[in-house]
């Protein structure tokens, strides 16, 4: 008789060979049989799902080794529960990690197949709108990169962010189909499946020790399926999950209805279920505020804890050590309704009584706020929340009394102070606020740069931090030197391993070893030359993408993020035009010839960010067309702003746009993107800006404007734009033009109600920093003139953003927050 092996001892596949000569065969292997086609049919698309199907491969060994070493060792594992992962492609990503770019080009070359080609037709996943979606992909990559045992939760949105289509220089949003072509990365699991409940009513019933026991019925029921896609480590240390939800019908048709010929009524529930998970709300900093939103919040956070505790439970034998062996990380408030729902797994499905329960909650979750913009903290209407999760709304006030109670008995809180700290703002009709549960259920609160941390505990925070002190904390973000150095700049990386050698590639902190090489002249050239080789591939793009002509030789000042009006592009935007009529009326001066880029999508419903792309569109039209300019300004809005046009982008600026009003960017991680790749920044104290200027050195990073204390005593004091305005020749002369229609003549009021709002409010501080700013681009000039000053200035940058890879930061949560 033989002994039936504990699964521990069960074997692993072979790992595989990786010639290009068994890549190849590989390749053709996985065309013939997976996707059933012959090679001499084959189209590019085959062969890019045949590669990545073969890479695949190779992440699987490591999968499964990573999954059975924490199953094994009892590690704690860390849960990233995050409504946006902002991906972009796979594939670059998976070679480079994996070390298979070089074979996998070969592989393909002998079978007639250009990499380049095939890697430029998969689909850029966007589930995601900005910064916040992108720090999480980024956290994915790092935390499999320092050996972390994580998951990443989401929803599998069929669209994700619209892709941006200009129509006469107006944003025109178009559904976006990132899985037309199937995606060979994922994984459904149908047996990792779960309800979801919704609607309904909470019945009492006498608990086995005569306690009233509370039963939610929900009235309505979706399956959420999982599906799983890996995420690969540098050197594929490790391999961890990306597991994101789609939501199916219970019955996915309904037979009494059609067999009555009700044929659209049979299909209501289905089309509803599917519904929940088909788009992401393609608004960043505002909340969306509609009900399918928090229903998609809902769903995809009980999907998640379920099937938390079903691994748990799995390992051990009860939830009491949940706490040493389970962090869950909410990313904004998006997922904090999670807090409520593990209080009623705890209490309702698994027998906890509330205060053991409150226990383990508040130790198993933190929380990370991204941005203190009051319009953009979540709040949801009581009634909503009622009929939706009757069970949690019951929930919720039993967190809240038990937090006022503390508020009241342990530290004196003024009546003010508790109104601030309440789960419910009652000061309108009565909603729960969504931030004040993520922080009551959490042992952490993070900010995600000093500055924006200080401030939580200055302003929306400020009372809850006062009643528990000891819970926010920083964790300055950081970006991942893989995609946005390795990947998306391969020449600055050759030319830094010539230099300093390949210790960079493990630890980008080892960056600072090219400090010395700023002051070699040679060193310098070759990486000026590897900028412009960059800027050439930017400008063929934007030649064949939009038929503009743009000189590589010129100075390559870029913007690209989310357009808003706190990140002030329309200063930009003034100050192009302020440029240009010194350009005509001083065409003896010598101009440094320069091309604004901008690229950025806005809310669909943010009605200044369309017309400020609107602007721009007019701006550039104007200003390329006119011969007085001789071609020493032209300005570029590349449509359709994505990780990818990002990669293109980053590498080939040399000035980057940070320009924010000070104290409303949260962090910014497109400012580190930039420095890493040797641009210098113009930017205000603001974000993570501030810790830049630190790391790069004050003389390397042109810093203007007011401070966000500055603007905090402004906006106190509601100073008076318009002598600010009437102060500045060439503010008012740039408003007055763009006012009177000079780049609008179909429709000359068209911009009149934006450059009222600088006149009359000026919230953003536009008129209050444009001379400074203004100021700040004629150093940029002067300093561009002086080129081994300048590219002294941008390899010292380069040498400095070490620390702000997401390695860095990751590391900083593991230790402080998770534990792990
Ligand atoms: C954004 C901030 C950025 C920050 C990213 C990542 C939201 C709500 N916030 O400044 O605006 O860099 O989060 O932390 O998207």
């Amino acid at each position: 008789m033989t002994k039936k092996p504990s699964t521990a001892d069960l074997p692993l596949p072979t790992p595989r060979v990786s010639t290009p000569e068994i890549l190849a065969s590989e390749i053709i292997e996985r065309l013939t049989y997976r996707i059933g086609k012959d090679v001499i049919v084959a189209k590019p698309h085959d062969w890019l799902t045949a590669t990545i199907l073969v890479i695949r491969d190779r992440i699987i060994d490591r999968w499964m080794e990573s999954t059975r070493g924490v199953y094994n060792s009892g590690a704690k594992r860390v849960y990233y529960l995050s409504l946006e992962f902002l991906i972009g492609r796979l594939m670059r990503d998976a070679m480079s990690n994996l070390q298979l770019v070089d074979a996998i080009r070969q592989a393909l070359e002998s079978l007639g197949v250009d990499l380049n080609v095939i890697a430029g037709l998969e689909p850029d996943a966007a589930l995601g709108n900005g910064g916040l979606g992108r720090l999480a992909a980024c956290f994915m990559e790092s935390m499999a990169t320092v050996d972390i045992p994580a998951y990443g939760y989401g929803i599998r949105y069929v669209h994700g962010l619209f892709r941006q289509q200009m129509a006469d220089g107006w944003q025109v949003e178009l559904p976006e189909t990132w899985l037309a072509h199937g995606n060979p990365w994922e994984f459904e699991r149908r047996e990792a499946s779960y309800e979801v409940g919704f609607g309904g009513a909470v019945e009492t019933v006498n608990g086995p020790d005569d306690k009233p026991r509370y039963l939610w019925k929900p009235a309505e029921r979706v399956i959420a399926t999982a599906y799983d896609t890996p995420v690969v480590g540098w050197k594929a240390k490790r391999v961890n999950t990306l597991r994101l939800w789609s939501a199916r019908p219970i019955d996915p048709i309904l037979l009494d209805a059609f067999n009555a010929g009700d044929h659209i009524g049979a299909l209501r529930e289905s089309n509803k279920a599917e519904s929940l998970t088909r788009v992401l709300y393609p608004a960043d900093a505002t909340p969306a505020g509609q009900e399918l939103r928090l229903r998609q919040e809902f769903f995809f956070s009980s999907a998640s804890l379920q099937d938390i505790l079903r691994r748990h439970m799995q390992q051990y034998p009860d939830f009491t050590n949940l706490p040493d062996k389970v962090s869950i990380q909410l990313n904004d408030t998006h997922p904090a309704i999670s807090i409520a729902e593990l209080m009623r797994l705890l209490i309702d499905v698994h027998g906890f009584d509330f205060d053991p329960a409150w226990e383990i909650t508040r130790k198993t979750f933190s929380y990370t706020n991204h941005t203190l913009l009051p319009e953009a903290l979540e709040s949801w209407p009581v009634p909503l929340i009622e009929r939706m999760l009757p069970r949690h709304m019951q929930i919720v006030y039993a967190i809240n009394a038990k937090a006022l109670l503390e508020a009241r008995k342990e530290k004196y809180f003024s009546d003010n102070e508790i109104r601030h700290i309440s789960l419910i703002d009652e000061s309108g009709d009565r909603r729960v606020r969504m931030g004040n549960l993520a922080f009551i259920g959490s042992h952490s609160i993070n900010g995600v740069s000093a500055l924006h941390t200080e401030l939580m505990k200055e302003t929306v925070f400020s009372d809850l931090h006062k009643l528990y002190p000891d819970r926010i904390n920083n964790k300055t973000n950081g970006i991942t030197p893989r995609r946005w150095l390795q990947q998306c700049n391969p020449g600055l990386t050759g030319l830094l391993r010539e230099a300093i050698g390949d210790e960079f590639l493990d630890d980008a902190e080892k960056l600072t070893a090219l400090d010395p090489f700023a002051e070699d002249a040679g060193f310098r050239e070759k990486f000026a030359a590897v900028k412009r080789t960059n800027k050439v591939a930017l400008a063929n793009l934007v030649y064949e993408r939009m038929g503009i002509r743009v000189d590589p030789s010129a100075l390559f000042d870029i913007q690209i993020k989310r357009i808003h009006e706190y990140k002030r592009q329309l200063l930009n935007i003034i100050e192009a035009v302020a440029l240009y009529d010194q350009i005509r009326s001083h065409p003896e001066l010598d101009w440094v010839p320069r091309v604004k880029f901008f690229a950025g999508k806005a809310a669909p419903s943010y009605h200044n960010a369309k017309l400020i792309i609107k602007l721009a569109n007019d701006v550039a039209r104007v200003i390329n067309n006119d011969p007085a300019v001789r071609g020493l300004l032209k300005v570029v809005f590349i449509p359709n702003y994505n990780v990818s046009l990002a990669e293109v982008m980053v590498p080939a600026a040399d000035l980057s746009e940070q320009i924010s009003t000070a104290g409303m960017e949260a962090s910014g991680t497109g400012n580190m993107k930039f420095g890493l790749n040797g641009a210098l920044t113009i930017g205000t104290l603001d974000g993570a800006n501030v810790e830049m200027r630190e790391h790069v050195g004050a003389e390397n990073i042109i810093i203007f404007g007011l401070t966000a204390d500055e603007v905090t005593r402004a906006r106190a004091e509601g100073r008076n734009p318009r002598a600010t305005i009437e102060g500045s020749r060439e503010l008012s002369q740039a408003l007055s033009a763009i006012a009177s229609g000079v780049f609008s003549p179909d429709d000359r009021g068209r911009y009149s109600s934006l450059i009222d709002g600088i006149y009359n409010h000026d919230w953003f501080m536009v008129a209050a920093d444009f001379d400074s700013y203004a100021r700040a681009q004629r150093e940029v000039d002067a300093l561009w003139i002086d080129q081994p000053t300048w590219y002294t200035k941008a390899v010292l940058n380069t040498a400095r953003m070490g620390w702000f890879s997401s390695d860095r930061t990751i590391r900083q949560y593991a230790q402080d927050i998770w534990r792990a």
